[in-house]
C-alpha cells in the first residue's frame, strides 16, 4: 500500500510539471499520471477498502487532497491554454479590414471583335439584319452562284483552299468571301433584303505585312425595288462618317468584281492628316477602304428573282484591314500573334 507522504510527493510533482504542458493534450497526460486508470492515485483509492480505519483515514485524506488539487491545477491550465491557444487563433486570423481590395484581372475583347461588333452595329442602326453562314462551302455558292466562272483566276489551286471532298477536286472549299452567305441569305428570302455578313475567310495567299490566309470580312447586300448606285453611294459615305468621323469624305474609283457591274472601290479621306497627305495614307491623302457595286442580274438569275423586277448593291469591308487603318497597327500578324502584351494595347 503506497504511503500518503508519496501520493502527496506525487501530487506536488504533477503540480510542479502543469505550468509547462504546452497543449491541452499534454495536461491530460500529466493529470493521468496521478489520476489515470492504474496510476497510483486511482490504486490508493480502490486500495482504501481494504485498509485499517487509521490508514483509511490518512490515506483517504491523502487521496482527497492530490485528487482535489491536480483536478484543480489541471482545470486551470487548461483554461489558460485555451486561452493562449484563441489569442494565437486571432492574431493568425487578425483581418485588416483597411487594407485595399484586390483587383481581379480582367481581360478585353481583341481588337477585331471590338471593329467587328462596331461595324456590324453601324449597319444594324440602318436597319441591316446579321446573318452568319458555314466557312466551308461549295463551289457552287461560293463562285458560281456568283457569275464567277470555272476559268476565273481566284478559283486557282494556287488561290483557294480546297477540301478533299467528293469526286470534284474543286467542289468543296474553305470560303474565300463571306458573299456565299448572301446568296444562301436570297434563296431562302424574298426582297426587301438588307442584310450584312461578317466572318472569316480565307485565301491561299503567302504572309506578309497585310496578309494572312485566314482574315475577317464584313459583306453587305441591299436588293429593294429600284435601288441605285446612288444608294450605294449614300450608305457607304454614311459608313465611312461612322467609322471615320463625320468630316469624312469618299471617292469611288471604277473597279472589277464578277458579280457586281458597275463595281468599285471606294476609298476615304485620310483622317490622320485630313488629306494633305501622311504616312497613314502614304502621301496620297486617300485610304482604299472597301469594294462594292451594283448586284449583276446573274447572281438574281441564280437564286431565282427577276433581275428586271429588282435591283440591288453589294459591298465588302475587310474588318482587319481597318482596325489596321484605324489604330496605325504595322502589319496584320499582331492580330494573330497570343502576346497579350500586343492585346492589351487596345482596351
Ligand atoms: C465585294 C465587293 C462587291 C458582294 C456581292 C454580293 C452578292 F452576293 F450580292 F453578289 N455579296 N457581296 C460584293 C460586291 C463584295 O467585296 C469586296
Amino acid at each position: 500500500m503506497i504511503a500518503p507522504h508519496d501520493l502527496r510527493r506525487l501530487g506536488d510533482e504533477i503540480l510542479a510539471r502543469l505550468p509547462g504542458a504546452r497543449s491541452t493534450a499534454e495536461v491530460d497526460a500529466l493529470e493521468a499520471e496521478a489520476l489515470g486508470p492504474g496510476a497510483p492515485v486511482t490504486e490508493a483509492r480502490r486500495g482504501l477498502r481494504d485498509a485499517s480505519d487509521e490508514v483509511r483515514r490518512e490515506l483517504g485524506r491523502a487521496v482527497n487532497e492530490v485528487t482535489a488539487a491536480v483536478t484543480a491545477a489541471a482545470g486551470e491550465r487548461r483554461r489558460s491554454l485555451a486561452g493562449a491557444e484563441r489569442a494565437d487563433r486571432l492574431a493568425e486570423e487578425r483581418l485588416d479590414m483597411t487594407l485595399p481590395g484586390r483587383v481581379p484581372a480582367r481581360g478585353t475583347a481583341h481588337l477585331l471583335s471590338t471593329v467587328w461588333d462596331e461595324v456590324v452595329d453601324i449597319f444594324v442602326a440602318l436597319g441591316y439584319t446579321v446573318a452568319t453562314g458555314p466557312e466551308v462551302e461549295t463551289a457552287y455558292y461560293n463562285f458560281d452562284a456568283l457569275n464567277t466562272p470555272p476559268a476565273h483566276p481566284s478559283r486557282l489551286e494556287s488561290d483557294t483552299f480546297y477540301i478533299d471532298h467528293g469526286s470534284d477536286p474543286e467542289g468543296v472549299l474553305l470560303r474565300t468571301q463571306t458573299s456565299p452567305v448572301q446568296v444562301r441569305f436570297m434563296e431562302a428570302h424574298q426582297p426587301p433584303i438588307y442584310v450584312v455578313v461578317p466572318g472569316r475567310v480565307y485565301r491561299r495567299d503567302a504572309i506578309d505585312a497585310t496578309h494572312t490566309p485566314v482574315f475577317h470580312q464584313l459583306e453587305g447586300l441591299a436588293v429593294d425595288e429600284a435601288i441605285t448606285f446612288g444608294d450605294l453611294k449614300g450608305t457607304l459615305e454614311y459608313f465611312a462618317r461612322a467609322f471615320f468621323g463625320s468630316r469624312r469624305r469618299v471617292r469611288f474609283l471604277p473597279h472589277f468584281f464578277p458579280f457586281t457591274e458597275p463595281s468599285a472601290e471606294m476609298h476615304v479621306d485620310c483622317f490622320a492628316c485630313e488629306g494633305s497627305g501622311c504616312r497613314v495614307c502614304r502621301q496620297s491623302g486617300w485610304i482604299e477602304l472597301l469594294g462594292c457595286g451594283v448586284v449583276d442580274p446573274n447572281v438574281f438569275t441564280a437564286v431565282g428573282y427577276d433581275p428586271s423586277a429588282v435591283s440591288g448593291f453589294a459591298f465588302g469591308v475587310g474588318i482587319d484591314r481597318l482596325a489596321l487603318i484605324r489604330y496605325g497597327i504595322p502589319e496584320l500578324r499582331v492580330f494573330f500573334d497570343p502576346d497579350v502584351r500586343i492585346l492589351r494595347q487596345f482596351p
